[in-house]
């Protein structure tokens, strides 16, 4: 599920687990997820890990000042719906933050909100399959006039643990 909360399950072999967390400097936040496997990937876990290391990066490719937010989700769910994946995506591609975790813009399909350069916004396209599991990656990136840049550096390939 998108926001898990915590339980007694214990990580098993063949899990997808997703780690979404940040950091809060002089009174401003980060949020990063990245997702990793305990185990060897199946032939569906590595079609959905893929599906959404794509569509993110097709998410950091649509991203720039002057645009609604909602194109930006819009570009990542015709991708995912490429994929006949769409009816488990999130409901939005990401959000705002600055002083609060999450802020205006949201980037979701009633977005109107016109982008503008040095917004700090996350990209963060999820699958989520009830009962099997999800995948998420998420990186937080400033908006720029002819694109962004990414803050979060870590790696988005598979990691097996
Ligand atoms: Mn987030």
């Amino acid at each position: 599920m998108p926001h898990g909360i915590p339980s007694d399950k214990k990580v098993e072999t063949g899990d997808f687990i997703t780690m979404d967390f940040g950091a809060l400097y002089n009174g401003y936040r980060s949020d990063m997820t990245r997702t990793v496997l305990i185990g060897k990937a199946d032939e569906k876990q590595k079609k959905v890990y893929q599906i959404i290391q794509e569509v993110q990066s097709i998410g950091l490719e649509n991203v720039r000042a002057g645009i609604p937010g909602r194109d930006v989700n819009q570009a990542v769910n015709m991708a995912i719906d490429k994929y006949h994946y769409l009816k488990f995506a999130g409901k939005g591609l990401g959000h705002g933050l600055g002083l609060d975790i999450h802020e205006i813009p949201y980037l979701n399909a009633r977005c109107t909100e016109i982008l503008q350069e040095n917004m700090a916004v996350t990209i963060e396209p999820g699958i989520y399959i009830p009962y099997w599991g999800g995948v998420r990656i998420e990186d937080t990136v400033v908006v720029t006039n002819n694109g962004c840049e990414v803050l979060t550096k870590s790696t988005k390939e598979l990691i097996l643990l």
